[in-house]
């Protein structure tokens, strides 16, 4: 017998709160955490199931997809269908919305996620996560279009991730705090570990492909010089890095001691009329509300992630989050070249 709290346990409890709750919210959660079950189960078996390695297809954004990223994709959308929660999901693994097909019914909320993120990890046997964020669908009861995605992160209800790691944990923020949660494989339940995850405001560490250096905008490579020059530098005190490519564990990472995280906009991006690497409605959005629900930050260089309006489902942004004083110093440099700029 376990003695810990369940995340179905803690959710109704966070739900009794809340005036007028019908107990929908709770159910959808509850089917995105068997999602999480089920996906964690079959990154777990890898191979002994034949699940590594790409399917040969590319998504809407020109990527190879991995076979898992259809898979899991598809397993999010059966877990998800049937109960009558949703009006409609929006995948990054899917060139368009997936309303909730006739004959089943429709519920008022809206559901993104990227499936798998940070596949290409996989089949080197590094972790992945799934990320998810929940909207409520505009309208009262009309058909969901494109257009009821497009809300800034700020009218999100709920975002969470799944990490596949040493062991597989769920964090969830509702929008009053953040919580962790470690799946017990014996009894197959998430029980909560983490408790009110909060992260630090300074930081010594810092994550970016560096290898994209040379293609950087100035403040972004000012920053990351700084940090490199160490206690030698202006920052008069040596820093830290890593970069796993997995964003999911990057941001983990941060939640739990802290840092900061960039995937800045450079100038192949630019080029190809692309806004950034990560997508804001399945990774930038709810990324930026746990971090900020931990007293992280998180913007594009420029702005606050969660007051861009979106104008498509797929959009880029570029990312900059973790701990808030590092943040603020990037958005700092930022401004600071803006307006030499406009003199
Ligand atoms: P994906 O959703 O196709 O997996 O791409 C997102 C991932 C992030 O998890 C990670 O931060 C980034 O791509 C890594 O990019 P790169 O390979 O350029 O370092
Ligand atoms: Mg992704």
């Amino acid at each position: 017998m376990h003695n810990g709290t369940t995340i179905t346990q803690f959710i109704i409890e966070e739900q009794r709160h809340i005036s007028g709750a019908t107990g929908d919210f709770t159910s959808l959660l509850n089917d995105i955490v068997t999602a999480c079950k089920v996906i964690s189960n079959m990154v777990n078996k890898g191979d002994l199931i034949g699940v590594l390695g790409s399917a040969g297809s590319e998504n809407v954004q020109g990527e190879t997809q991995k076979k898992m990223d259809i898979l899991t994709n598809e397993v999010f959308i059966k877990s998800n269908e049937w109960a009558g929660h949703l009006a409609a999901m929006a995948s990054e693994e899917m060139d368009d919305i997936y309303p909730i097909p006739e004959g089943k019914p429709r519920g008022k909320y809206l559901l993104t996620f990227d499936p798998l993120d940070g596949s290409s990890n996989m089949d080197v046997n590094v972790s992945v996560g799934t990320i998810f964020s929940i909207l409520r669908c505009p309208g009262e009861g009309a058909a969901p279009t494109e257009a009821s995605f497009l809300q800034p992160g700020t009218e999100q209800v709920a975002a969470g991730y799944a990490i596949y790691g040493p062991s597989t944990m769920m964090v969830l923020t509702t929008g009053h705090g953040v919580n962790g949660f470690t799946l017990d494989q014996d009894i197959g339940e998430f029980i909560l570990t983490h408790p009110n995850m909060t992260i630090p405001e300074n930081t010594r560490e810092f994550a970016i492909n560096a290898s994209n250096n040379r293609f950087w905008e100035y403040p972004v490579q000012r920053y990351v010089e700084e940090c490199l020059a160490g206690s030698e530098g202006p920052r008069g005190e040596d820093f830290n890095m890593r970069w796993i490519a997995s964003m999911v564990a990057e941001v983990h990472r941060i939640l739990t001691r802290g840092g900061i995280f960039m995937y800045p906009l450079d100038s192949k991006m630019k080029e190809k009329g692309i806004g950034g690497k990560l997508r804001l409605l399945y990774e930038g959005n709810p990324m930026s509300f746990i971090i900020e629900q931990a007293g992280g930050a998180a913007i594009t260089g420029r702005e606050r992630i969660m007051e861009i309006t979106p104008n498509a489902l797929h959009q880029r942004v570029p990312v900059v989050l973790g701990s808030k004083n590092e943040v603020q110093r990037v958005l700092d440099y930022h401004r600071e070249h803006d307006a030499m700029d406009a003199e």
